[in-house]
């Protein structure tokens, strides 16, 4: 199976199991789950030929861990990083790492010194445990800036914390006072 049809399939399995299920006119329920079988329809009416074996390839060899089939085979949903409104993933509240870090681009960062982090179309703001990690989101955007977020400190003052499967750490917004440069 060649890389780029697994590349191809990833991005489109993001687009819709994370932003645009109505596309295909797929259902997600509340917690990101969507049926396999009618993925694949879905994705046939839209011309893209699905099969089970294809997808669970998306599924193993995603660097991010981005997808999860369920137990019974039958369903599968995006970990994180969800905009479409009808989905609201029940994560635990978890003690973060002392600090966590967030890549993003210098044309962000007059904004971000004003408002903080925000989840901007996504629900949650998306920090990494690892530098390098934030570092290569950052670089998706142009000149990387790596941020560093005092994570304990905000849970200490209330702020809650979650974590997905693939390791991804969440929180609903990082106000400033939390914010340092590396
Ligand atoms: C920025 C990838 C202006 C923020 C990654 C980011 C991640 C602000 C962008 C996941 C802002 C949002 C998410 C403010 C934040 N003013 N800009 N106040 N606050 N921003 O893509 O964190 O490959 O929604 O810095 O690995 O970049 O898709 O979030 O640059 O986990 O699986 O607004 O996407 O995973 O961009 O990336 P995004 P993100 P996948």
């Amino acid at each position: 199976m060649s890389k780029k049809l697994l590349d191809d399939t990833s991005k489109f399995l993001s687009y819709v199991l994370r932003h645009e299920p109505q596309a295909i006119g797929l259902v997600l329920d509340t917690d990101g789950w969507a049926a396999i079988d009618a993925l694949i329809s879905g994705a046939a009416r839209d011309g893209r030929t699905l099969d089970r074996q294809l997808i669970q390839q998306v599924v193993d060899s995603s660097d991010k861990k981005r997808f999860s089939v369920s137990a019974d085979g039958q369903r599968i949903r995006a970990v994180q990083g969800h905009s479409t409104k009808t989905v609201d993933l029940q994560f635990e509240a978890k003690r973060p790492p002392a600090t966590l870090y967030h890549g993003t681009a210098t044309r962000f960062m007059a904004s971000i010194n004003e408002q903080g982090l925000i989840p901007g179309s996504r629900r949650h703001v998306h920090l990494s445990q690892e530098v390098e990690t934030a570092s290569a989101v950052g670089q998706r955007y142009g000149t990387v800036v790596t941020l560093e977020v005092a994570a304990q400190q905000m849970q200490d003052q209330g702020f809650k914390f979650y974590q997905a499967e693939n390791g991804v750490w969440l929180t609903e917004l990082v106000p400033v006072i939390f914010i340092s440069h590396l």
